[in-house]
């Protein structure tokens, strides 16, 4: 059997996956939609941090030590934006802002994002397809102990420091589902939550207007991967989030945030004893080795979700 897979991915878990499903589908058989609510502008220009990181991992061009931004790059631009007076807290390498630069000159000129993101990708040697989650503005606004901050303000200004108590996304009532997010919602035969933060990165996918109610109809199987192993977070703030927000800090408090939309979890082999409380929620529960360093890993952890995706017929879908 061959199947169509829709990724749903963040920052650098989601790239993870994303290069593993790349190595085991084809082009047409594997559509990346990524989070776009991380988005900001820098000096002038229209940076996507989550669409970058999914399409540098899979160009080959991945700074495997940070996760994000190019490898090998050098930062004399921002070195010297900085004698000018610009804020330099976020790191954009001398390539990197030729990304920037690129995408914003397209914008510019009338383009979307989509278009701009498949020029991008198509100039780096990217096959599979990377989307957008929307072509339109959608801001992921924290309500924290010291006010309200954009996105990049919390994560890597603030370092995620300040107590998180709401997380908001600014322009939601407005941000249509991109036109390569809407095929494949309609066209996939499976969809697959990376293990990407919950409530940064899933959550504005599902906050894009119509997605959650499409994806609780899906008419395919549903499969999300913890991004919280051993109770800790493999990077990020996932499980300092959890904590503020009030849910458990671990698999299963994340596992909750997938109620209604998700059919299978798949949770780490360390956090096996916590099978049991998923599978209440009613969600079949899967184990396997999540964390991904090598390479092989990534395509070992893909190859088992399409074989858990063969598992589950459609029949077996309209009987859950
Ligand atoms: N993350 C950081 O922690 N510090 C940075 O200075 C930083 C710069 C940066 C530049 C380009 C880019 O594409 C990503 C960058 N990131 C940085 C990562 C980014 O903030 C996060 O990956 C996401 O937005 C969360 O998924």
């Amino acid at each position: 059997m061959s199947l169509s897979v829709l990724a749903l991915a963040g920052g650098v878990g989601g790239a993870k996956l994303a290069v593993g499903l790349s190595h085991a589908l084809p082009p047409e058989r594997l559509t990346i939609v990524v989070n776009t609510g991380d988005d900001e502008t820098f000096h002038g220009l229209h940076v996507s941090p989550d669409l970058d990181t999914v399409m540098y991992a899979l160009a080959g061009l991945t700074n495997t030590v940070t996760g994000w931004g190019v490898s090998g790059d050098t930062f004399q631009a921002l070195a010297m934006l900085g004698r000018y007076g610009n804020t330099t807290w976020f790191n954009l390498g001398d390539k990197d802002l030729a990304t920037h630069i690129k995408r914003t000159q397209l914008l510019n000129e009338g383009y979307t994002l989509s278009d701009v993101t498949r020029e991008l990708c198509s100039l780096l040697g990217v096959r599979h397809p990377v989307v957008p989650m929307t072509n339109d503005p959608l801001r992921t606004m924290v309500d924290t102990d010291e006010g309200e901050l954009a996105f990049q303000v919390y994560f890597v200004q603030r370092r995620c420091e300040p107590k998180a108590n709401r997380i908001r996304f600014d322009g939601m009532g407005g941000a249509a589902l991109s036109p390569g997010f809407q095929t494949a919602l309609e066209s996939a035969d499976v969809l697959v939550f990376c293990p990407s933060n919950p409530f940064l990165s899933v959550a504005p996918i599902l906050a894009v207007q119509g997605v959650r109610e499409t994806i609780s109809q899906f008419h395919g199987p549903r499969i999300a991967v913890s991004p919280i192993v051993g109770g800790e977070a493999l990077r990020g703030p996932a499980a300092k989030l959890l904590q503020e927000l009030g849910h458990d800090v671990s698999c299963v408090g994340v596992a909750r945030q997938y109620l209604g939309i998700c059919d299978v979890f798949v949770i780490d082999e360390v956090d096996e004893a916590h099978a049991p409380a998923i599978e209440e929620l009613g969600m079949r529960v899967e184990t396997a080795p999540t964390v991904m360093e090598t390479d092989w890993d990534k395509t070992r952890l893909a190859m088992r979700i399409l074989d858990i995706a063969e598992s589950i017929s459609p029949v077996d879908r309209s009987q859950g």
